[in-house]
């Protein structure tokens, strides 16, 4: 388990790299070029800029979080080519100073959905908060008007600035069926994985956030089903997965373990977080500790140690804690805890296995 965090970069996360260096066990930087529209190539200089950063707090930039996918790639218009063109340069420019997983997503329109970002938990931290009832009963553009008044309200691919794109968007969509996504991820999987192999950086898709249709869209990085048929799309370890518990743990027909043991030569970086499913389908995030949440954060750990994962991991969202302003889900501080958590269960598999490497690792289980 190699550990990394995400960082916004200077000037725009109230983290530092400083203090990211003082989390034990971080090795690397989680990262992108954020101002960079999706569909526009990522240029050399700025890319090493950021190593150059990274350089100085001795952390790698091996993971990138994400290159953005054009929506004319996932609608499979003609303007595609032009895009694709223009991410294979990214990739190639990538690989150039090191990088080695790439994580993305294919969701139509937006990347995760929330109603609250700031929701009340029982020991009064918040947290990220999604309620069932209100995304059912929304008109999306009402939603995007309000973005547009309330900035703070903002979530990735909500940017004020795309707002009078995003009627529009919503109108294209209509015609185009789970399969049609599908298809247009293939197109898009058979033109660069062959790049990412001869560059030796892997594709790593990131599941559905909430793992159901939104507003109408189609999703199709839902279940374990689904994130089959995309490994045999390209049939590559370059064609992989970004393994996020807590994104697809939301559905409780998902089984994290299950999908750790059947991918596990395709997920080169992992997201762990825990989150607390309620009955009428609404969920709040939570600290990472198993106890805490519906997922069993433990046995994923021991699911990654079982398979001796050589992966990257963070820590996902976390709660906002202490008092800390920060980005919703990215603050320091509980983020920061949730790494110790994750350390303290792996070391505890380690030294268990270690012991009595026969038959300790399948018959432990932490007491709850
Ligand atoms: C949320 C993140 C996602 C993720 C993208 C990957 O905090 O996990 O925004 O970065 O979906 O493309």
């Amino acid at each position: 388990m190699r550990m990394v965090f995400r960082w916004f970069g200077e000037g725009n996360d109230s983290v530092s790299l400083s203090e990211i260096k003082q989390i034990p066990g971080v090795e690397g930087i989680v990262w992108a070029l954020h101002d960079i529209p999706a569909g526009e190539v990522w240029p050399l200089e700025r890319i090493k800029e950021v190593k150059k950063q990274a350089d100085e707090y001795g952390f790698h930039i091996e993971v990138v979080e994400s290159v953005n996918i054009h929506e004319s790639i996932k609608l499979g218009t003609k303007e595609r080519d032009h895009f694709i063109a223009n991410y294979i340069q990214t990739i190639k420019n990538l690989a150039a100073v090191g990088a080695k997983v790439i994580c993305y997503n294919f969701m139509p329109v937006f990347d995760w959905v929330r109603t609250d970002l700031f929701g009340k938990l029982s020991d009064q931290s918040t947290a990220l908060f999604y309620e069932k009832a209100k995304v059912e009963n929304m008109d999306p553009i009402e939603l995007v008007e309000k973005i547009a008044t309330n900035p703070t309200y903002t979530m990735p691919g909500w940017e004020p600035e795309r707002l009078d794109t995003l009627k529009e968007l919503f109108a294209t969509y209509q015609s185009i069926t789970e399969k049609d996504l599908m298809d247009h991820l293939q197109y898009f999987l058979e033109k660069v994985i062959p790049v990412c192999e001869a560059h030796d950086i892997k594709l790593a898709i990131h599941p559905d956030d909430p793992p159901w249709p939104v507003f109408g869209l189609p999703r199709i990085v839902t279940t374990q089903k689904q994130l089959q048929e995309i490994m045999n799309l390209v049939d590559s370890p370059y064609n992989g997965i970004t393994l996020c518990s807590g994104a697809l743990g939301v559905r409780e027909d998902n089984d994290i373990v299950a999908m750790i043991q059947q991918f596990q030569d395709r997920i080169p970086f992992a997201h762990i977080r825990n989150v607390e499913l309620r009955e009428n389908g609404d969920f709040i995030e939570t600290s990472h500790r198993t106890e805490d949440g519906s997922i069993p954060i433990d046995q994923i750990i021991k699911a990654y140690h079982d398979i001796d994962f050589q992966g990257y991991v963070r820590p996902d969202h976390g709660r906002h804690i202490w008092n800390e302003s920060c980005r919703p889900g990215y603050g320091l501080y509980d983020r920061a805890l949730g790494i110790m958590y994750l350390w303290g269960l792996w070391d505890a598999y380690q030294q268990l296995n270690g012991k009595d490497e026969s038959n300790v690792t399948n018959t432990f289980e932490f007491e709850k």
